[in-house]
């Protein structure tokens, strides 16, 4: 299907909508939210050891080790909700994926600096597949040359494709905001190409 890519330059990054019914979305959060083995994500800033709010999950096909905020974990293996929900969004992307990171905002108090997924394990130009359940929130990538900004609202059950070089030339990031009083989960389903012994 072809899609209107909504970057300027030097990546792709697709908008799809919502590709669940509200009573699906509102099935797979309290599903995940009940499910998912939700972790205190720890982070190094400033080489100090913070626990954030937000909670992670980090699953997939085999237990890979992934590092991401210079913290590595092991992947736990699917749920049954997730590989729905991956097949759901290979069909729709055409693409396909072996892991997910899961995130649970509790409410707009919780966020996602600035970054980019650009793990080695992700290899070269990752594809990242981000299904957003609950709140809507914004979304906004920053490209890293420029500082041009492309600012999104990911809606309940929405889909949104990141490609190409997006990940090197652009930053992301999921502002705080008082406004927002309800949680959210956003899954990012990637492909894990290199593994560490
Ligand atoms: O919650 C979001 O929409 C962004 C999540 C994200 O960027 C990540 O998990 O790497
Ligand atoms: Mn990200």
């Amino acid at each position: 299907m072809e899609r209107d890519n909504i970057l300027p330059k030097e990546g792709e990054a697709y908008y799809f909508g919502s590709i669940l019914t509200p009573k699906e979305a509102d099935y797979y959060f309290e599903r995940l939210f009940k499910t998912i083995d939700w972790q205190q994500d720890e982070v190094i800033i400033f080489g100090k050891r913070i626990v954030t709010k937000r909670k992670t999950g980090w699953y997939g096909e085999k237990e890979f080790e992934y590092t991401y905020s210079k913290i590595t974990r092991k992947a736990k293996i699917w749920t049954p909700e997730l590989v729905a929900l991956m097949k759901l969004v290979e069909k729709r992307t055409g693409l396909e994926f072996n892991s997910c990171l899961l995130n649970l905002y509790h409410s707009g108090e919780e966020g996602m600096s600035w970054h980019s997924d650009a793990e080695a394990e992700l290899g070269k130009d990752p594809a990242i597949a981000s299904l957003s359940l609950g709140a809507e929130r914004k979304f906004v990538l920053k490209n890293k040359a420029s500082g041009e900004k492309i600012s999104l609202e990911l809606e309940n059950g929405s889909l949104l494709l990141m490609k190409g070089q997006t990940q090197k030339f652009w930053l992301h990031s999921l502002p705080k905001t008082k406004k927002v009083k309800e949680p959210r989960i956003n899954l990012t389903f990637r492909k894990i190409v290199k593994t560490k012994k």
